[in-house]
């Protein structure tokens, strides 16, 4: 079934496919950017992570693991339908229930940050309900943006409809309107802006997300790229000054995904606005990196 929804890509990620007996993680590209309302890059995303992975060393200080030695599998890239938001989430949810039933672990490579729903609705259908822990300088929480309710700039609203906004929480947000404040409130939205974040130590920040997180059996975590400042990750759709760094954001992930985490996704690199391929670079890092502390976890 899933095989109908999936397309071969020219490069695999890290340029070494996976021994789906020994690894848990699926590689799944979704070159899909029609809701971005700013620059609208982001369907050449997996292709240019793809090909910025296959450069990187694989060894991870932080966990201690050799991805090299157990490289994740790459599926290829979901069938999109560039312009219909619904028939791509529609597939990839698909696909995303599929791949968990099967006991996978989805790692996925956006593609706009809308399809971050599209994941968690197929986990949604697998039986499993994840929290959700995003790094995001936005919070997404509109009602409806520009007249249209699958807009990236809505998604953490849509998903709350699906698994409850008190299920979420954003971290890094630095870019909101007052009306998604005034909503995230009153339906209780966790989120921890960013200004909180340069005036807390690390130990704290990551005590806070685990707290928030204690009472969830499963978590995904979706990696907005522009939570990242823009002098790191200058290739995103939208790009907000200022901070956090590629360490800070390295660190919070390590101390805060564990055994519980069911998959993750990387969105919203631009490669045609990035120069040197600096985010996709990143991008690729930072999915290595998280799928070396979930090896890590599970030992
Ligand atoms: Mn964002």
């Amino acid at each position: 079934m899933k095989e109908l929804y999936l397309i071969q890509t020219p490069y695999i990620f890290m340029g070494i496919q996976g021994d789906p007996t020994q690894t848990p993680f699926s590689i799944l590209g979704v070159p899909f950017a029609s809701t971005n309302s700013f620059r609208g890059g982001s369907r050449f995303a997996p292709l240019a992570v793809r090909i910025a992975s296959q450069s990187l060393e694989a060894y991870s200080f932080r966990a201690g693991v050799d991805l090299e030695s157990n490289p994740p599998y790459d599926e290829g890239d979901v069938a999109v339908t560039h312009g219909s938001a619904e028939t791509t989430l529609r597939n990839l949810a698909a696909v995303t229930e599929e791949l968990v039933k099967a006991r996978r672990v989805p790692a996925v490579i956006g593609g706009d940050h809308t399809i971050t729903y599209g994941v968690i609705e197929g986990l949604v259908r697998a039986g499993i309900k994840p929290c959700l822990l995003i790094f995001d300088a936005h919070l997404d929480f509109r009602h409806e943006y520009l007249g249209y309710k699958w807009s990236h700039a809505c998604v953490t609203r849509r998903i709350s409809e699906l698994i409850g906004a008190q299920n979420i929480l954003v971290v890094g947000v630095r870019a909101v309107s007052s009306r998604e404040l005034r909503d995230a409130k009153s339906l209780e939205l966790n989120y921890i802006p960013m200004i909180t974040i340069l005036r807390s130590t690390l130990r704290s920040v990551s005590s806070r997300i685990s707290k928030s997180l204690e009472r969830c059996p499963y978590i995904y975590v979706s990696v907005d790229m522009d939570a990242l400042d823009p002098a790191y990750a200058p290739g995103v759709a939208t790009p907000e000054p200022e901070e956090m760094t590629p360490t800070q954001l390295l660190n919070l992930l390590h101390a805060s995904t564990d055994e519980r985490v069911v998959g993750f996704d990387v969105v919203e690199v631009d490669p045609q606005t990035d120069n040197s391929h600096i985010t996709s670079f990143l991008a690729a890092r930072i999915m290595m990196e998280i799928m070396s502390y979930l090896i890590a976890s599970r030992r």
